[in-house]
């Protein structure tokens, strides 16, 4: 069984889970459920960050221990994804003991591989994004280029990873493996980025000023710079380091049997650097091989407006849920962003997107059964399905490429087309007509085949989205699972006796 490791970012515990983390979440729930449903064996890891000056500060500002929020916070997060039907494989916490053992192996492995060096350090930090920035980068009025907020100089002595040395190796793995860092665009930008000498990596903090963090092996006084630390929770969880091992054991160089590398890290645009430079170039420097994919989508705001705490216009994705169920934000997200691009939260295209779940899916299912049980008793006639079948044939195709390859707004969009088909379909054929005249019963008997069997492939199309609607209507169809792609070539319809229950995507009051 060929395996598949994919990853989202570890999500900051000093906030709470918002629309743009539930986005990354479940789109590599979606991915993960796909490449289950096709057969391979999946590692789905997500957590949250723990330690840093950002942790530090948001715990002595609520009156509680860094750990106690963390706590805290990670339940939070757990406890969201849970709602959100998210299927992680594991939870990781950068305070779990094995990861702090893992990033001080790497630490040390760095310095003994002689990349690792002590200076004085001057520059300007940004507490909200956890690094530095250049004085071209923080322009004229001294802001975090990112999310606008302040920053500080510091001046202070701190180990150092020789980042620049690895500069033309990553050029060099970026242009000869084209989608290693996708969409294009993205990638275009860390080429740019990289035009220009890259500096070395700045990776501890004197203990002094942050003491919340991972302590050097060699130096007690200066904890791991975070994002060092948070990098490595997608190493921690493959397995690949045994820090428990002698040294040339460990697993750097000759690789322990482990689910390193990922087959693809998952973010927003906003982390894209920490990910294409800072983590490759410390993977090469600890002899470790480089994820297989970096993919960062894009940015959601709210209406044209960034979503900030401050504005007051964060949206969460748990209260969307209340209203109009797991599913309907789960589609929301998925079919409404294309994956590189940026796009807006507007109540209005929430309800459009819901509507296309309700009138489009939810009624070919509800009239689809309700006819069988009208027109022939609830059993699905043992007649041929041969109907739409060039339409499923060609949105199967559309859908395995769209989800596949990291196009899922286009593979979603060939699924609901597919249902869009099969209403037009029940419109030509009328089998309200069929039904009232003798010489109809075969074409009626045909029809309804079709479309049950057409319903049998949506809910194999739809169940990585909208996993317990997926599963309801496979109940209603009579069948015991969810069909896999594999099955359903010799799935039989005929004979079944289907359910019609109440609508699985209820109209809801537009207020
Ligand atoms: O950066 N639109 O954590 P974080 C789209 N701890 N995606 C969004 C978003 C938005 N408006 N807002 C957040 C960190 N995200 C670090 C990561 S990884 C080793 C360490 C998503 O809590 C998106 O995936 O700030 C983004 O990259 C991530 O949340 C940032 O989460």
């Amino acid at each position: 069984m060929s395996s598949f490791y994919l990853t989202t970012p570890i999500y900051y515990a000093s906030g709470e889970p918002h629309l743009g983390h539930a986005y990354t979440t479940i789109l590599a729930d979606v991915i993960a459920r796909y490449r289950r449903r096709a057969g391979q064996d999946v590692l789905f890891l997500t957590g949250t960050d723990e330690h840093g000056q950002k942790i530090q500060e948001a715990a002595a500002e609520q009156g509680m221990s860094p750990l106690e929020l963390c706590d805290l916070m990670a339940g939070r997060f757990e406890a969201a994804w849970e709602d959100l039907g998210i299927s992680n494989d594991r939870f990781i916490r950068t305070t779990e003991a094995e990861h702090r053992a893992v990033v001080a192996a790497l630490l040390e492995r760095l310095k003994d591989n002689g990349h690792i060096y002590e200076a004085e350090y001057a520059g300007w930090y940004s507490v909200g994004q956890e690094r530095y920035f250049t004085e071209k980068e923080i322009g004229p009025d001294r802001v975090d280029p990112i999310a606008g907020g302040p920053v500080q100089r510091i001046r202070e002595k701190n180990y150092f990873f020789r980042m620049s040395h690895f500069q033309e190796r990553l050029i060099r793995h970026i242009e000869e493996n084209p989608d290693w860092i996708v969409p294009a665009t993205r990638r275009n930008e860390v080429l740019g980025f990289l035009a220009q000498p890259l500096a070395d990596l700045s990776i501890s903090r004197p203990r002094s000023r942050i003491h919340w963090g991972i302590p050097l092996p060699w130096d007690d006084a200066q904890v791991c710079y975070v994002w060092v630390d948070a990098l490595t929770n997608y190493v921690t969880a493959s397995g690949a380091i045994d820090p428990d091992a002698p040294k040339e054991e460990r697993g750097f160089g000759d690789l322990r049997p482990s689910r390193w590398p990922a087959d693809v890290h998952l973010m927003g645009k906003d982390i894209l650097t920490t990910h294409s430079v800072y983590w490759p170039t410390l993977l090469m420097g600890a002899n470790l091989p480089l994820p297989r994919k970096i993919l960062a989508h894009g940015w959601w705001v709210v209406g044209d407006t960034k979503m900030s705490k401050s504005l007051g216009n964060v949206v969460d994705p748990l209260d969307l849920r209340d209203r109009f169920g797991t599913g309907a934000v789960r589609w929301y997200l998925m079919r409404e962003m294309a994956t590189g691009q940026d796009a807006s939260y507007t109540p209005g295209r929430f309800l459009t997107r819901y509507d296309e779940l309700s009138n489009i899916l939810g009624n070919l299912a509800h009239r689809t059964l309700s006819m069988v049980k009208r027109y022939r008793g609830g059993v699905v006639p043992d007649a041929p399905a041969d109907g739409l079948a060039a339409d499923t044939e060609a949105a199967l195709t559309a859908y395995r490429d769209g989800l596949e390859g990291y196009r899922l707004h286009a593979g979603f969009a060939a699924a609901m087309n597919l249902a869009r088909g099969a209403n037009g379909f029940v419109e030509a054929r009328e089998p309200w007509v069929l039904a009232r005249d003798p010489e109809g019963a075969d074409e009626l008997d045909r029809t309804l085949a079709t479309l049950v069997r057409t319903l049998a492939v949506l809910a194999a199309m739809f169940e990585p989205v909208t996993p317990t609607k997926a599963r309801k209507l496979s109940m209603r169809l009579d069948l015991d699972h969810v069909p896999l792609f594999a099955e359903l070539d010799a799935l039989e319809v005929g004979g079944r006796s289907v359910t019609v229950g109440s609508p699985l995507f209820p109209r809801v009051d537009p207020d």
